[in-house]
């Protein structure tokens, strides 16, 4: 980047509003434990397969007595899809270990997890902080979805972590890296290596968050980013007067982001992945949904609308979770003649032939394009590359053979045009916005803290984010304490479990109580862009689901 734009020059100079805690001398900051923090569920699993990491309390920071100076050699790495904040992340960490002591070095290891297990590494140092400070992007290191699973890796992570004389790891990720930071953890105890593993918080998707996390760092700005976004598009619907918006948001499982936007905006319809399991809706199901608000909007002479889709929702209906499932198992267990057959319709026609009755009848409805996304490559981790998956456009041929039906028994009398619209990589690495700037770079600190109090298999942790920064509360928890097993690759796995939309929580029940009165009405909510100056209540309000949720 030889040209920087003004505002990119200068957010280099934003210092991170942060919790007063952390405003004291590092010295002074001590870390106190509190309660054990046990896991909801799978105990005794997870005892067996975590007898060093099981078992821990929750840590919070408070004024000490100042205690002796000790440099540490710090590693990081950034893991999964980049989320905005990441950069203040490794900032906080940075400037945390010089304030306890100018000795202190930071390693990056580069492309993710890859980059410790094959020893790809960088010094971090003050120029390179400084050329990164709150700005988006994962770039300053780079990032990867490799897993670290084979006890070679497991190994040969340990030994680049030697090899550099690290005093702690900190895994800046989603609920896989995080799982991944858990288990290298067990690994390093399990082998008498005091080096500790700490975790961070990282995604848009806002789905690693629990009663401890409120929420994940990347969110707040992401959904900033579309909601600005889709609300652009809410004023050109009713003055274009012509389209319908199907708009596909990232989110690979949970519908978090779809559903902050819909707060944020209130689009004509919205669907939350979370209710159409729990209701048991098909696919016929949703496309009635959407035809039903065409046309009643036609009957009012409005031929226009703004729809929004998580990317997660295929995976939700219950007809399609039970097809991609089967597809799952069959990519796993015929994996070899799979990846031999030469083209995409040979895919298609392997894995028709060997599907179940009524997933086999779902898949062969399917248009063709859709069919072959299913079929693609999962992520190292087994998941179904949903952002992948076009929905929207399923949808809208779904809808528009409805709409003909319909019309030709005279129930529709509308005219339907419409555009597809996918928002996901355009949020994730925008310039964080205050809010993301100041978590992440408290974040940094926190984790850095963690590891200098020895606590090894924790993540690091803010509370009270609802409230201005300087009250926030920083601490850890287990990571342990976070997991549940799950079926991965057809093997029960200890995983961190993925924090979905509450259906009987505030942020839903904000959505669904006006949700009838957004159908028909054209009375969309326009959030403007991101602001960085001006009065705090503009530059700085966290996401409507955190206020929500914490109110
Ligand atoms: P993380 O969970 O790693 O933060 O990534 C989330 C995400 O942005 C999803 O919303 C999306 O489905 C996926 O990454 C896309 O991944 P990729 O970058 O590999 O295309």
């Amino acid at each position: 980047m030889s040209e920087r734009s003004p505002l990119h020059n200068v957010r280099f100079a934003y210092i991170p509003k942060v919790p007063e805690i952390l405003n004291l001398p590092t010295a002074e900051i001590q870390a106190l434990p509190g309660d054990i923090v046990e896991p909801a569920t799978d105990m005794e699993s997870l005892k067996k397969i975590f007898p060093h990491s099981y078992s821990k309390p929750s840590v919070r920071f408070i004024h000490g007595e100042p205690s002796e100076a000790k440099a540490l050699k710090l590693g990081v790495l950034l893991s999964g899809g980049p989320a905005p904040g990441g950069h203040n992340v490794i900032a906080g960490l940075f400037d945390c270990l010089g304030k306890i002591s100018p000795e202190s070095r930071l390693v990056g290891f580069k492309g993710g997890p890859s980059g410790l297990v094959d020893d790809k590494s960088m010094p971090i140092t003050a120029e390179l902080v400084d050329s990164y400070r709150n700005t988006g992007g994962f770039d300053m290191v780079g990032s990867g979805r490799t897993k670290i699973e084979t006890p070679e890796q497991f190994a040969k992570a340990l030994a680049t972590a030697k090899r550099h004389g690290l005093d702690a790891l900190v895994v800046v990720g989603g609920d896989d890296s995080n799982t991944n930071a858990a288990l290298l953890a067990e690994y390093f105890a399990s082998c008498t290596e005091p080096i500790c593993v700490v975790g961070v918080p990282k995604t848009i998707d806002g789905d690693l968050k629990n009663e401890w996390i409120e929420a994940s760092f990347g969110f707040d700005t992401a959904t900033k980013t579309y909601s600005e976004l889709i609300g652009n598009i809410c004023r050109d619907a009713p003055s274009g007067r012509k389209y319908w918006h199907f708009i596909r948001l990232m989110g690979r499982s949970a519908s978090h982001i779809a559903l902050e936007c819909a707060l944020q905006t209130r689009p004509n319809v919205a669907f939350i992945s979370e209710e159409v399991e729990e209701k048991k809706m098909s696919l016929a199901q949703i496309v009635e949904i959407i035809a039903a608000s065409v046309s009643a909007r036609a009957s009012k002479g409005e031929n226009f609308g703004v729809i929004l889709i998580p990317e997660g929702l295929i995976e939700f209906i219950p007809e399609m979770k039970i097809l991609i499932t089967a597809i799952n198992e069959l990519l796993t267990k015929e994996a070899e003649a799979f990846k031999s057959l030469p083209g995409v319709s040979g895919q298609i026609a392997f894995i028709s032939e060997r599907l179940p009755g009524t997933s086999a009848l779902l898949f062969a409805s399917l248009p063709a394009e859709i069919q072959a996304q299913l079929c693609w490559d999962r992520d190292p981790h087994g998941n179904v590359q949903v952002s992948r998956i076009e929905t929207e456009k399923l949808l809208v041929s779904m809808v528009r053979e409805r709409l003909a039906t319909l019309a030709a028994d005279g129930s529709y009398k509308g005219k339907f045009d419409f555009q597809t619209h996918f928002m996901g990589y355009e949020g994730r690495c925008a310039f964080p916005t205050n809010f993301d700037a100041d978590y992440c770079y408290s974040l940094g600190f926190a984790a850095c803290l963690l590891a200098r109090a020895g606590c090894s298999g924790y993540i690091a942790l803010i509370r009270n984010l609802a409230s201005p920064a300087s009250e926030w509360i920083p601490g850890g928890i287990p990571l342990v304490s976070m997991m549940n097993i799950e079926c991965r690759h057809g093997a029960d796995k200890p995983v961190i479990r993925k924090a979905l939309v509450e259906l009987d929580g505030k942020p839903f029940a904000a959505f669904a109580s006006q949700r009838e009165t957004w159908a028909l009405s054209s009375d969309y909510r326009l959030p403007g862009s991101i602001q960085y100056f001006g009065p705090a209540a503009v530059t700085d309000a966290p996401s409507m689901i955190l206020q929500l949720e914490r109110s």
